[in-house]
């Protein structure tokens, strides 16, 4: 680790390591919940990629815009939705993200800047494009950010997305977050060419392999990625290659992973790796250290009890905010 000299300063590795913590205890707590038959939702972890998490939320701000797809709890986080809104959006309750009624496929939140998430694979770049195409035209310094997996790079909407993005020289950022599978099959077995960066390179844009587990790689790849679009100077592609340590869902089976490549990336989950590396480095000491893993603790802790204590929607809002004309929709049921 370390690939980004100068290092950042300790105040910036504290909030990196604090959004990374929180990603992963929230995550690690989703799946036991979900597990447990108390939270009822189609969870999909994130753990393996919080390193790119924490970096995306580094160099954001509610400015820029980002699609994410069902796998969103840290992104949803890098982009400064709370917590509690999330939690209790999982949890279908009115203080969710969308009073309840999106669920982990469809977390938003407009007043950060967090604009969509999407379940079907592939489909947030198109909107992505469209999104960077309006702030280009509005002529505003801002970053569009799409994140997508590996498998999403054999989607059609992907080539659409990156080859319309190149020819107008759009102020978007495709994150490739590259886990190695999509869903039970290994990238090997889907894709003819497992060089997503090399491939990506054909559609005429920067695009760079990087070290997913490696927060400050994530960092420096990143920051020159938005800066370019905030200076309307074009699309960049960014392979992140890190390794799902999960199965597919929080409550899935994985025993059909090697157990000797998980074991291996297992050595590098993020938030541990990252805590080694601030206390080698002296950055920060133990007890520093443990003041932040109590703080996120504390804060993860109450944005579940905060969710469970929240009601449910009533069932006469079922129309509500669902369709753009409830209206009408009432007027057919009632008819
Ligand atoms: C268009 C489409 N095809 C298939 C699916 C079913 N599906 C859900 S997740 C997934 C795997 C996608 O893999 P990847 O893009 O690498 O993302 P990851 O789940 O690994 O984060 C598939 C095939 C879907 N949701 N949408
Ligand atoms: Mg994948």
């Amino acid at each position: 680790m370390n690939t980004r000299n100068p290092i950042p300063p300790p105040e910036a590795l504290k909030r990196m390591y604090h959004l990374m913590l929180t990603t992963a205890l929230a995550d690690q707590k989703s799946s036991a919940e979900a597990k447990a038959g108390r939270l009822a939702a189609a969870f999909y972890p994130v753990r393996g990629m919080e390193a790119v998490c924490a970096a995306l939320g580094e160099v954001l701000t509610s400015q820029d815009r980002m699609v994410s797809t069902y796998r969103n709890l840290g992104d949803a986080l890098a982009k400064g939705v709370p917590l509690r809104s999330i939690m209790a959006e999982l949890y279908g309750r009115t203080s969710g993200t969308s009073r309840g009624k999106g669920g982990p496929m469809h977390l938003q939140d407009q007043s950060v800047g967090f604009t969509a998430t999407t379940g079907v694979v592939g489909s947030g770049m198109p909107i992505a494009v469209g999104l960077a195409m309006a702030a280009q035209l509005d002529g505003n310094e801002s970053a569009t950010v799409t994140t997508f997996g590996d498998g999403a790079t054999s989607i059609g909407a992907y080539h659409e997305s990156m080859n319309f993005a190149a020819l107008w020289k759009l102020p978007v950022v495709f994150v490739c977050q590259n886990n190695q599978w999509g869903e039970h099959t290994p990238i090997h077995k889907y894709a003819p060419s497992t060089e997503l960066a090399e491939r990506a390179a054909a559609y005429n844009m920067p695009t760079r392999k990087v070290d997913g587990f490696d927060p400050l790689a994530c960092l420096v790849a990143l920051e020159e990625a938005v800066e370019r679009a905030r200076r309307n100077e074009g699309p960049t592609f960014l392979e992140f290659v890190h390794y799902r340590l999960t199965g597919h869902t929080g409550t899935a089976d994985f025993s059909y992973v090697p157990k000797d490549e998980l074991a291996k990336a297992m050595e590098r989950d993020p938030a541990p790796t990252f805590r080694k590396w601030l206390l080698a480095n002296s950055v920060f000491t133990e007890a520093q250290v443990e003041e932040i893993e109590a703080e996120v603790r504390a804060y993860v802790d109450d944005a579940f009890d905060f969710a469970e204590s929240c009601p449910f929607p009533e069932p006469d809002e079922v129309f509500t905010d669902v369709f753009a004309d409830s209206a009408f929709v009432r007027s057919l049921t009632d008819a």
